[in-house]
């Protein structure tokens, strides 16, 4: 540590981001999870051993570890010199790219923390990120979908939601190009230390206002090590990023990062579908690839009837919401690479299968805890533990679970128990193997294949709406996607049509992922016995209503 680092109390007062305890911090230390590391030093120390290797390939286009490294202390010198300083947060919106790539590493040099925006967020979401971290920058690019970030970031610096925003591409006033930004001399200085915030993941939520997660640096490098070796990721590891990079699947499970720290290639793709990606995986022989289950379920599909060449590839690891048996049995014979499941979370916990599991496992479970040092548990209503093969809530504490959210210290109160566990709102059983199954939620969260979406979030959209009296959004049963959304609105009279309120949403800047599939306006809400919304009998009469359909 230089003299001239600022203390960590200074940069952060510590119920903005709840630490571990200090005889956590002293017992990871000692049993050598948390190194000295930090994100930056660890891509140059792997640049260093394999400079001529290839790190990245985007369409056609290659670029060695030494140039990477070079890019990103270039960009890190003209990130500062633009004003962006240690102990900043800025929010990143960048599709999957070389830039998302350079962009994080020269921010992570700089001590800068990057939000990590999924490229399919918009300006409800963006703005309300940019607010709540008080974002010193918004760093945006094109999408391959067509969508542009200009007109909202210039909204965002309008709006005072941040002070500065940068713009791969052409940009003009008030926006910022960051091309310049790259002729700056490379700066060597490391600001960040491992003990420091690196970025801050995005959690699905249950609520209406944005979950920042504080990832430190050793803990979450501990977490992409530890993947990255569990995973069997070396210099041979070709990874294809279908997933959005900025995801914790992608990024760190091993993902993106977990190759590039072994000296193996990443393979860059926007889309996940099999129509781009299985030529890719046939030219660039792909050998690891992260989907989610209905991707997974289109792979199979395609591979069934096209047969393309997807000899290289050897292992598909799925996650993000469950995947069935049935399409998990078929992954091995039809793609002819193995299957690992993955039950992850961006607040640390990652459960995996492991390669030389029997079948049974693979199919039947989500796996078990990366870490030897991961405590689970499975609990009752009571918080009292379950027996094994039981159904219970699972909580969680270890080296890379957070031991809070950002800023949310009422939050954090419910979300963490008292002994410091997370309580993940998943139903699971564990089997006598150590093994977890997922059988449910607890959780107001719908995943729409994957994608989380809080139903509260998109409840206070509508309820703003001068023609809706009141709103619920629940999960309703879909065989591709697993779940999809539906909306039972009351409406005021004159009654706004579905269209107008799905328009209505779009229009406030929503992702269009969490826009309900489905609208039903209703008179009244089934109620509970003591008043409350039964959201249990609205998903109940949808569950109902599609069987008879079938
Ligand atoms: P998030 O907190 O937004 O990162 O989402 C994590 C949540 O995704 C978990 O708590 C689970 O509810 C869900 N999830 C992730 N992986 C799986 C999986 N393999 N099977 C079932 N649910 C999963
Ligand atoms: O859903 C997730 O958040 C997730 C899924 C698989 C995750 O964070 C992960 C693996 O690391």
């Amino acid at each position: 540590m230089t003299s001239s680092r600022l203390p960590a109390s200074a940069i952060e007062p510590p119920a903005d981001a709840p630490d571990w305890p200090e005889p956590f911090i002293r017992r990871y230390i000692e049993a050598g999870y948390w190194q000295t590391q930090d994100f930056a030093g660890a891509l140059a120390i792997s640049a260093e051993r394999h400079p001529q290797r290839i790190a990245l390939s985007a369409d056609g286009h290659h670029i060695t570890y030494a140039a990477l490294l070079e890019r990103c202390r270039r960009l890190a010198a003209g990130l500062h010199q633009a004003g962006l300083k240690a102990g900043d947060n800025v929010v990143l919106h960048l599709p999957n790219s070389i830039a998302f790539v350079e962009t994080c590493f020269a921010l992570f040099q700089l001590g800068v923390r990057p939000v990590l925006a999924l490229p399919a967020h918009r300006q409800h979401e963006i703005a309300g990120f940019c607010r709540f971290a008080r974002a010193a920058a918004y760093i945006g690019a094109g999408q391959a979908d067509g969508f542009d970030p200009r007109p909202m970031a210039r909204a965002l610096l309008d709006e005072g939601a941040c002070s500065m925003a940068l713009i791969h591409g052409m940009a003009d006033a008030p926006l910022q190009s960051m091309a310049p930004l790259y002729q700056a001399s490379p700066r060597e200085e490391c600001a960040a230390r491992a003990e420091d915030i690196a970025c801050f993941q995005l959690s699905g939520g249950t609520t209406g206002t944005p979950k920042l997660i504080p990832r430190r640096h050793r803990e979450y490098l501990y977490n992409v090590r530890a993947s990255a070796a569990l995973c069997g990721f070396d210099e041979s590891t070709v990874y294809l990023t279908g997933l959005p990079m900025a995801h914790n699947f992608t990024l760190c499970c091993p993902g993106v990062i977990g190759t590039l720290l072994a000296g193996g290639r990443v393979v860059v793709s926007q889309r996940a579908d099999p129509e781009h990606c299985f030529p890719l995986v046939a030219r660039e022989r792909v050998t690891h690839v992260a989907l989610v289950p209905p991707l997974a379920m289109l792979w199979l599909d395609a591979q069934a009837s096209r047969q393309a060449d997807l000899s290289s590839l050897r292992l598909l690891q799925v996650g993000g919401s469950k995947l069935g048996s049935h399409a998990a049995r078929r992954i091995a014979p039809v793609l002819g690479c193995r299957l690992q499941q993955v039950l992850g979370m961006a607040e640390g916990l990652v459960c995996y299968t492991r390669l030389d599991d029997p079948p049974e496992r693979l199919i039947e479970t989500q796996g078990r805890p990366l870490s030897p040092a991961d405590e689970i548990r499975v609990v009752d209503a009571e918080g009292h533990d379950v027996a094994d093969g039981e159904v219970g809530e699972l909580r969680v504490r270890g080296p890379y679970t957070i031991r809070g959210y950002y800023r949310l210290p009422g939050h954090n109160a419910r979300a963490f128990d008292e002994n410091g566990f997370y309580r993940t709102g998943d139903r699971v059983r564990r089997r006598a193997d150590g093994y977890l199954v997922v059988e449910g939620r607890d959780k107001d969260q719908i995943n729409r294949g994957g994608e989380k979406i809080a139903a509260e979030e998109v409840e206070n959209l509508l309820i703003a709406h001068p023609q809706v009296h009141d709103a619920a959004v629940v999960a309703m049963p879909d065989s591709l996607l697993g779940e999809r959304t539906c909306a039972f609105v009351i409406p005021r009279q004159p009654a706004p049509s579905a269209l107008k309120l799905r328009q209505y949403l779009h229009s406030q800047g929503l992702a269009a992922f969490k826009v309900p599939d489905r609208i039903e306006l209703v008179a009244a809400f089934p109620q509970t016995g003591i008043g409350k919304i039964s959201k249990k009998t609205l998903r109940e009469c949808l569950r109902q209503e599609l069987e008879a359909r079938a």
